[in-house]
């Protein structure tokens, strides 16, 4: 028996075994939840299908979030292979890799779109056709960094997107509330993952948090998984709009 027995909850952003929500994933299969994943694109389609293979009864779903229509079809089909849902893991984000170095004040208006679109407006969006499919309430959540409160080398836009992301989970925890339908967002410390690789510099990052960080050590994306299965589950009843900080306690020192 578990903490998630007899949840339906869709997982978003697995693009391979290193991915946050493929940990979270975990974390919540070991809880008893039924899990639906989706991929962006035929790109990553076979690596989601051979890993949700190693979860017997998972869905695979396309949606790419940057088309209302592949959400759409999305609430389309959770709502008939799960009738009821009750938890969204948002871990989606993208900016090109050229605005991830240099200047900030480089930062260009298609890119600047971009990022907000993928990283930003599409947790809006998931919630916006997702939340009427949470009849017995629920739990909705994203992933976030610190460069959206602080300006940090190199993650420019994404640190301002990440800044609407978070204002986002707010507004949507203060309207959703009345459902019963809690949203928060967990920020995480450097992990070493695909979307990471982006991002200029990343080693010096995590070496700044091996020595600064309370517990004098880098994330785990087991430890964000955890925290994740916490967040979806009954335990956290009393939490909605939160920002949860999953860094060995790095924001308090670094
Ligand atoms: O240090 C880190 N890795 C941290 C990541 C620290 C704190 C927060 N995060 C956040 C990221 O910003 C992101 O929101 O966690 C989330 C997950 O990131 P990840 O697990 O580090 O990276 P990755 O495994 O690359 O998953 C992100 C995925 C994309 O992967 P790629 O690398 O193929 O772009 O987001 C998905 C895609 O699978 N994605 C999309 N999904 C649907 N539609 C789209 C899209 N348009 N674009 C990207």
């Amino acid at each position: 028996s578990g903490l998630l027995n007899g949840k339906n909850i869709v997982v978003m952003g697995v693009a391979n075994d290193r991915s946050i929500a493929w940990a979270i994933a975990r974390s919540l299969k070991a809880q008893g939840a039924n899990l639906a994943f989706t991929y962006e694109s035929e790109r990553v389609e076979e690596r989601v299908r051979k890993l949700a293979e190693t979860m017997p009864g998972s869905l695979v779903l396309p949606c790419n979030v940057t088309s209302d229509e592949d959400i759409e079809r999305l609430a389309d089909a959770l709502r008939e292979s799960f009738g009821v849902l009750h938890g969204v893991v948002h871990s989606i984000a993208f900016a090109k890799t050229e605005e991830l170095e240099g200047l900030y004040v480089n930062t260009s208006r298609a890119g600047f779109a971009l990022a907000h679109d993928i990283s930003a407006y599409s947790l809006t969006a998931v919630a916006q056709k997702l939340y009427p499919l949470m009849t017995e309430g629920g739990s909705i959540m994203t992933m976030t960094y610190l460069g959206a409160e602080r300006a940090m080398p190199n993650y420019n836009v994404m640190g301002v997107a990440k800044a609407a992301l978070e204002a986002s989970v707010r507004y949507l925890a203060a309207d959703l509330g009345q459902y019963n339908i809690r949203v928060n967002a967990i920020s995480a410390g450097p992990i070493r993952t695909l979307a990471a690789k982006g991002i200029k510099d990343f080693n010096s990052i995590l070496r700044q948090v091996e020595e600064k960080a309370p517990l004098r050590r880098t994330t785990d994306a087991e430890e964000v998984g955890d925290t994740a299965m916490f967040l979806m589950s009954h335990l956290s009843r009393g939490i909605t709009g939160e920002v949860i900080y999953v860094d060995n306690g790095y924001h308090i020192v670094g």
